[in-house]
């Protein structure tokens, strides 16, 4: 028997409620523009789709329950809805032929769908995904975050450069509601209004959840100037305007305060009032209210929700004691750079109501344990959030097995030590629901037609793909549909950015937050490799495409002096008649949720070459695996865990192990420069960043940079795993030709990717921490 995670979920009666729909659709276009379908432009059907599928998630009852989850994170990454939505209403079908029918394409209507970019990446994407299965699942939990005005930078390339401008996205309809909620919230020296806004998040065939995003009414848009500078000392007008403002400077590092003050300090506020309004006692908290914290960016929600309570006259012992038991925490990165650590005069600026407790929960601490590693304000003055969130929150998990064991033996051990019960894994998921049916819906209907379509809601029934695993019709169809999804991607990169893609050429794709950790130099490097080979005359059995996706944070150098070596490889590889017909990089504008949902239904083989111990999870890795995309990878966050599903004829896997990297780590006993040395390969590679053939098509001050980077210092350590990996490049492309034996690893690896549903993640989630 197949377990259900889908226990609860609403029967319909598809058929009969879609011939409503249709009339409703109708009706408005008519109330709205006063015409017919047919006549109506994409633009006026859009907001007329905008408008009845709104007001049918508002005729959905939330779920409901004694208990309820606040899932707080600073980034909800949720793409474009319209489609989504439709397709979780269980309409989809219908409205597409319905406008068919009246000549009208939903693919075109979508592309007026402005995107949110209410996100940097993983970890906003992997709550957007929790939030679909939250809802999926009919638990009782909503989404917390902020409303920021212009989201993400939008990336634009200039020059081989990456330029940073806003991306507005919000407009006078849009998904999101305005509400009667508003709170005083406090700062150092002031006080700004907030104002509630939600966006309605409709579960696959069932309920609904929200997400709540607060916003200042004060917040004023023409503050931003040239690119996305702004003055980002006037909070009342800047507070949410951008996602993570720059922070090299101490400037935007107390903006960023602010911002998660205003959040967390909001969410308490909501909390507290939906619990009291369910007749719920404050007492006892936790019995009706759990607050996942989304890595460290919420942290504060704990001093806050103890200060909010005292306020309403619960005593600190007993404040803290309810807090404990009602905060739970995620840990996305073991990177030093990314566990948040504050200095206490920021927090005494902006927060300073919130220093005596958190004076008092690190003198709890100190006082119990002798350990100043585990402290939570350091000798240097400096506020651990994290540290605050072990110690004050119930449960401490990570996001895939691998990454949760260095957390409890390495990273996080001292604290291991002490609360060995509060540590568990719960490795990430994504939604099926827009990473196959919403993205591949050829290949979900293929994928129906051969076992049903009870994967939608069980992802593990995908396993009964593997009774297909030799038949040939089935292989070739599986190869068939992925031509079309390649050919689809070449007319979309062309029609929007002017990319000419070969459709024949083996897909080799790369998506993620640029980062050293995620090494897409290693990638870079491999293509100059590969130019000289074929230079050399070896040509490749197949032309091969290697594409990249990726924004780098404005202030990160080095992550845009390597998308700067990708785009000016890209120019010159293109222009050089002798290498072009057989390597193509491209570096598409602009990496968001909408071209990945091109890009990886189109993937031939994905990049998964972090540094092993140091991807916590990846999610990408997952979508690729779903849409029948071969890794190439290292034994790095989940992909440890794909690998013990596929085995190691259906995937990739090349590299130094973590325990290894971890003891470089600890003996600090890496030279780049005896590999540059020792290598005529890697010379040759990195020499060439610093070429007059690059020089020519780029930026010297930037080659260079780089160029003295990878030589002294790459924390990342590209270079020793280098040769395998253009060893296991060499196999995985001879491998692609034997097209059968593809098709093969094409099927395991779609089969096996049930256990990498969010469903299951929540599942998890629920029977561990939350029990809603
Ligand atoms: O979270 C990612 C991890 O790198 C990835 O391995 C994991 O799969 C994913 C979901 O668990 N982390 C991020 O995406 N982190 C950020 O985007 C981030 C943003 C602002 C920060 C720190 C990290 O200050």
């Amino acid at each position: 028997m197949h377990k259900h995670w889908l226990g609860n979920i609403m029967k319909t009666a598809p058929g009969a409620r879609n011939m409503e729909e249709n009339m409703k659709l109708q009706e408005i276009v008519a109330n709205r523009c006063g015409k017919e379908i047919s006549q109506c432009t994409n633009e006026e059907l859009y907001y007329a789709l905008l408008e009845m599928t709104k007001g049918m998630a508002e005729e959905k009852v939330s779920n409901q329950g004694k208990r309820k989850l606040y899932y707080i994170s600073a980034e909800f990454l949720i793409g474009k809805l319209l489609s989504n939505n439709l397709i979780n209403l269980g309409i989809y079908e219908d409205v597409k032929k319905l406008l068919a029918d009246n000549g009208k394409s939903l693919a075109e209507i979508e592309e007026v769908e402005p995107e949110p970019s209410l996100g940097n990446g993983g970890l906003g994407r992997l709550a957007a995904c929790f939030l679909d299965s939250i809802a999926s699942l009919g638990l009782n939990g909503d989404g917390v975050g902020l409303n920021y005005h212009y989201g993400l930078f939008k990336q634009v390339f200039k020059n081989n450069l990456q330029n940073e401008t806003p991306n507005p996205w919000i407009e006078k309809e849009s998904w999101l509601t305005k509400t009667d909620v508003t709170y005083p919230i406090q700062f150092g020296g002031f006080t700004l209004q907030s104002r509630l806004y939600d966006i309605d998040v409709i579960g696959y065939e069932n309920r609904t959840t929200k997400l709540h995003l607060f916003d200042v009414e004060t917040v004023d848009e023409s503050l931003v100037g040239e690119g996305i500078d702004f003055d980002k000392e006037d909070i009342a007008k800047n507070l949410t305007l951008f996602l993570y403002p720059d922070d090299s400077d101490d400037k935007g590092r107390i903006l960023r305060v602010y911002q998660q003050y205003f959040m967390v300090s909001n969410a308490a506020r909501l909390i507290i009032d939906e619990t009291l309004a369910r007749g719920g006692d404050l007492h006892k908290l936790n019995e009706y209210a759990v607050i996942q914290i989304n890595d460290t960016h919420p942290s504060m929600v704990i001093p806050e929700m103890i200060r909010l309570l005292m306020e309403r006259g619960i005593l600190m012992d007993e404040a803290i004691d309810i807090v404990s038991k009602t905060c739970a925490y995620t840990n996305h990165t073991i990177l030093a750079e990314a566990l948040e650590k504050w200095p206490i005069h920021f927090l005494e600026k902006a927060v300073p109501q919130l220093l005596p407790i958190i004076y008092e929960l690190n003198s709890r601490v100190t006082k119990k344990y002798d350990d100043r590693s585990v402290a939570i304000i350091d000798d240097e003055k400096r506020v651990h959030m994290a540290h605050m969130d072990i110690h004050y929150g119930y449960s401490v998990n990570g996001v895939a097995y691998l990454h949760t064991e260095i957390l409890k033996n390495t990273e996080l051990n001292n604290f291991y030590r002490i609360y060995p019960e509060k540590f568990n894994n719960k490795t990430n998921g994504i939604t099926f629901r827009r990473w196959l049916l919403h993205c591949d819906p050829e290949m979900t209907e293929f994928i129906t037609s051969l076992i049903g379509p009870g994967f939608k809601k069980n992802a593990e029934e995908l396993e009964k793909l593997g009774a297909y695993v030799n038949d040939e019709e089935v292989l070739k169809k599986l190869l068939a549909v992925k031509g079309t999804r390649k050919t689809e991607l070449k007319n979309y990169l062309v029609k929007t950015q002017g990319i000419e893609l070969d459709d024949n050429s083996i897909y080799d794709i790369q998506i993620k937050r640029l980062h050293e950790y995620k090494r897409q130099q290693m990638n870079a490097l491999y293509v100059i490799h590969k130019y000289f080979e074929i230079k050399a005359g070896k040509k490749p059995a197949r032309p091969i495409t290697v594409i990249f996706g990726a924004k780098a944070a404005p202030a990160y150098i080095i992550a845009k002096d390597i998308i700067h070596l990708i785009l000016c490889l890209q120019e010159l590889i293109a222009n050089d008649p002798e290498v072009a017909p057989y390597l193509k990089v491209v570096m598409v504008e602009n990496y968001n949720v909408t071209l990945a949902e091109k890009l990886i239904p189109a993937a031939d083989i994905h990049e998964q070459i972090s540094l092993a111990s140091k991807e916590a999870s990846g999610t990408s890795n997952m979508k690729f695996m779903l849409n029948g995309a071969v890794a190439i990878g290292t034994m790095d966050g989940a992909n440890v865990e794909m690998h013990q599903f596929v085995g190691d004829d259906n995937i990739y896997i090349f590299g130094e192990s973590s325990e290894e990297v971890i003891k470089h780590y600890e003996k600090a006993d890496y030279v780049s420069r005896s590999y540059y040395e020792n290598d005529a390969n890697i010379k040759r590679a990195i020499d060439f960043i610093v070429s007059d053939q690059m020089k020519a098509v780029g930026c010297a001050e930037n080659l260079e940079r780089l160029y003295n980077e990878l030589l002294n210092k790459d924390w990342f350590m590209t270079l020793p795993d280098f040769e395998e990996y253009v060893a296991t490049k060499e196999r995985i492309y001879a491998d692609y030709e034997d097209r059968m034996a593809w098709a093969k690893k094409m099927l395991v690896n779609i089969s096996k990717a049930g256990f990498f549903s969010s469903d299951r993640t929540i599942a998890q989630y629920n029977e561990d921490i939350w029990h809603l």
